[in-house]
């Protein structure tokens, strides 16, 4: 696969999809199904061990406390309704990576590795330092995909998938390197005026969030686990109205 080539335009030189042939592919084919899958059978509730940690009516969030060798891994899901944006202006925005840092609160810096193609690439989070705990960062593909209707039970969503994954041009030597598995989905309802064109008015986000965070080594639980209580919300309020005010004035993206 050729590095990304920034012509005299910053048009990359990629393929519009990935290739079958890439060695992320099955894994991107495979992580989005998985996503798809669990959004449809798990609904974001507060059973089987989830706990909601922040109701702000419009916006959930919820974990499940679980440690891997005494690492704090709690998954993470969250859900969010917001009126005037579409599944596919938000999915857009989150997998963006030039306005990455305009609703991003919680980073150093992020730069991309490398262009896979059109809808993929692989880029770098240094992620901000949390005292007492060594600085991170993060290495992972991001991945845009529209999923029409399966059938007619079948939601038609925008989804989004960051997941780690190792570059040789970007080795875990100056941060401990945490993984993760990170998707964002979303669908659009439409409420049609009774009359006339439909505006953003009529039109409402609903977004699924859920995070598998492993931070990669020793952390601190009591004060990773305050850390994400006030982030995760804080990145869905702080991210969700980035999109309403990047879009207002621009025409819907359906
Ligand atoms: O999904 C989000 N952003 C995406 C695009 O950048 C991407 C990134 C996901 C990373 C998510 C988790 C980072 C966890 C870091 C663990 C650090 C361990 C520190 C040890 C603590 C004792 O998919 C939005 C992500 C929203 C993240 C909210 C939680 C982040 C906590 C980060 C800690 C830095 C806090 C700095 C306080 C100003």
């Amino acid at each position: 696969e050729k590095k990304r080539i920034v012509e005299s335009t910053s048009k990359p030189d990629h393929a519009i999809s990935l290739s079958s042939s890439h060695p992320f592919y099955k894994e991107i084919n495979d992580a989005i199904n998985s996503h798809l899958n669990r959004l449809l059978m798990e609904p974001v509730e507060e059973k089987d061990g989830w706990v909601c940690i922040a109701d702000q009516g419009d916006l959930k969030v919820f974990k499940r406390e679980l440690e891997e060798n005494g690492i704090p891994i709690d998954p993470m899901k969250a859900v969010c309704t917001v009126k005037g944006i579409t599944g596919h202006e938000v999915c857009q925005y989150f997998w963006a990576f030039d306005t990455r840092m305009e609703w991003e609160a919680t980073l150093d810096n992020c730069h991309v590795v490398e262009w896979l193609s059109d809808d993929t690439f692989v880029s770098n989070n240094v992620i901000k330092r949390v005292w007492p705990a060594s600085q991170r960062d993060a290495l992972f593909w991001s991945h845009i995909r529209h999923v029409s209707k399966r059938n007619d039970e079948g939601p038609d969503c925008w989804i989004v998938v960051n997941y780690s994954c190792e570059h040789p041009e970007c080795q875990p030597v100056k941060y401990v390197r945490i993984t993760m598995n990170v998707a964002l989905i979303c669908e659009t309802i439409i409420e049609p005026p009774a009359s006339g064109d439909i505006t953003r008015k009529n039109i409402t986000c609903k977004i699924t969030y859920t995070a598998d965070v492993n931070p990669g080594g020793w952390a601190p639980a009591s004060v990773l686990r305050a850390v994400y209580k006030r982030e995760y919300p804080k990145f869905l309020r702080r991210f969700t109205e980035f999109v309403v005010d990047k879009t207002k004035d621009k025409p819907i993206l359906f």
